[in-house]
């Protein structure tokens, strides 16, 4: 056992944690006898007990379809499906709630992008800029788009560190260059990427950008007006909100022209067998009943993270990476994966002649709940030349003692692999 075990709890941090960890009663869960530590936040986060009552109390008492009947419980149901779609409009300082288009999450988000403005505007031979730090969800679908219309697909490198190569953006814009789709945060190694500087150097040569939002929404303020992106995508689940529901923003003169998505109810204003007039947006992209309890969920998610403040939670997973950070350099035969300047609550790393899955796999016997794998960014473990990493990932709710059991978790694997 290592000095850090009678480490005392200080994280404060202007966060009341343990008040915030009462609201999330997952975080009681016992692993093989110790308490969870759950540290997988940048796959999937748990929900406060707020969100989870908000769900139910709409199941309970306010269910029905939405934008189709005048009884009491449609008209309930959608007026609080709107609400929502109200609440993300603030979050994000989106100019109109026309702009907020309710999907399946990040994923799904994207793929309409590429399918509903990319079939539609890009032609054969135009070429879409990637970036190296994309999650599979930004990769695939542009390489779909490609195999069907011809687009090509180039791709920004980054550094060693991790960090996007600024220089090498600006040299691969060409006259070509007709689209631009790039992860806010890397989910991978956890960089920053400067967006809003990317976004202003694209729109000089007029190409549109979308931002994958997928790990910035929900952990630092995002004002998708002042970043300037013409599209920017993400996930509830993500954000102290349920699956299964996320969101697409995109400036109305771009969803105005783009087609459906998808067609079926909702979607229409009128039907016939000869011709159908599409709906305006934003219901023009919402075919068939919606997911109206997770929407609902998310508008309650993004009122409780809006209570506690996302500056204050920004700052508390700052502190989280700086001192994880610092510890994990401290271990011999550890590497730290990805180690940008600006980086948010995510860290990847590697020990010297152990596996990440036995790590994960060793970890998981302490309680303590990692990601381990490529982390669906692929080329970013080509680039390092490994396999896989062990991800930790942090949240609200996580302590300063809880990074210490991780630290401690990884000195008894270290010995017991003799590494
Ligand atoms: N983009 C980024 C940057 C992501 O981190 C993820 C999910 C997605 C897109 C896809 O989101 P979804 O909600 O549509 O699935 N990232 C992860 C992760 O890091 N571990 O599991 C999922």
């Amino acid at each position: 056992m290592n000095k850090l075990a009678h480490r005392k709890e200080v994280d404060k941090e202007g966060l009341n944690l343990g008040e915030i960890r009462k609201d999330f009663p997952i975080l009681e869960t016992v692993v093989k006898g110790n308490p969870l530590v759950y540290l997988d936040n940048a796959a999937s986060s748990q929900m406060p007990i707020q969100v989870i009552n908000r769900i139910s109390d709409y199941h309970l008492s306010e269910h029905s379809n939405i934008h189709r009947a005048v009884h009491y419980l449609s008209e309930k149901a959608t007026a609080e499906y709107e609400n929502s779609r109200e609440i993300v409009k603030n979050f994000l300082n989106i100019e109109s709630s026309k702009e907020v288009i309710f999907t399946r999450g990040t994923t799904n988000g994207i793929n309409l992008v590429c399918q509903s403005y990319g079939s539609k505007f890009l032609k054969e031979g135009d070429e879409i800029l990637i970036s190296y730090l994309e999650h599979h969800a930004n990769i695939v679908p542009w390489q779909l788009l490609s195999e069907k219309i011809g687009t090509k697909l180039k791709v920004i490198p980054m550094t060693d560190d991790g960090d996007i190569d600024f220089e090498a953006f600006k040299k691969l814009i060409t006259k070509n260059t007709k689209f631009l789709s790039l992860t806010h945060i890397s989910n991978a190694l956890g960089t920053v990427l400067p967006i809003k500087e990317m976004v202003e150097y694209a729109h000089e040569y007029d190409i549109p950008v979308l931002v994958d939002g997928a790990q910035s929404v929900p952990h630092a303020e995002v004002d998708v007006r002042d970043i300037d992106c013409d599209f920017y995508v993400f996930s509830g689940h993500k954000m102290c909100g349920p699956s299964g529901i996320g969101v697409l923003y995109g400036k109305s003169k771009f969803l105005e022209k783009m087609d459906p998505y998808e067609g079926g109810g909702d979607m229409i204003l009128s039907v016939s067998f000869e011709k159908t007039v599409y709906n305006k947006v934003p219901y023009k992209f919402e075919a068939g009943t919606p997911p109206i309890a997770q929407a609902i969920g998310l508008g309650s998610a993004v009122e409780y993270l809006q209570e506690i403040g996302m500056d204050k939670i920004n700052q508390h997973e700052k502190n989280l990476l700086r001192y994880a950070t610092d510890e994990l350099n401290k271990i011999p035969g550890v590497r730290i994966i990805g180690t940008a300047e600006n980086k948010a609550g995510v860290i990847s790393f590697v020990i010297d002649g152990v596996h990440p899955h036995d790590i994960g796999t060793l970890l998981n016997d302490d309680g303590i709940a990692i990601r381990t794998g490529h982390h669906c960014a692929q080329p970013i473990m080509d680039k390092y030349k490994i396999p896989a990493t062990a991800r930790a990932s942090f949240y609200l709710y996580n302590t300063m003692s809880e990074i210490d059991k991780l630290i401690n978790g990884i000195y008894s694997i270290k010995k017991l692999f003799g590494a």
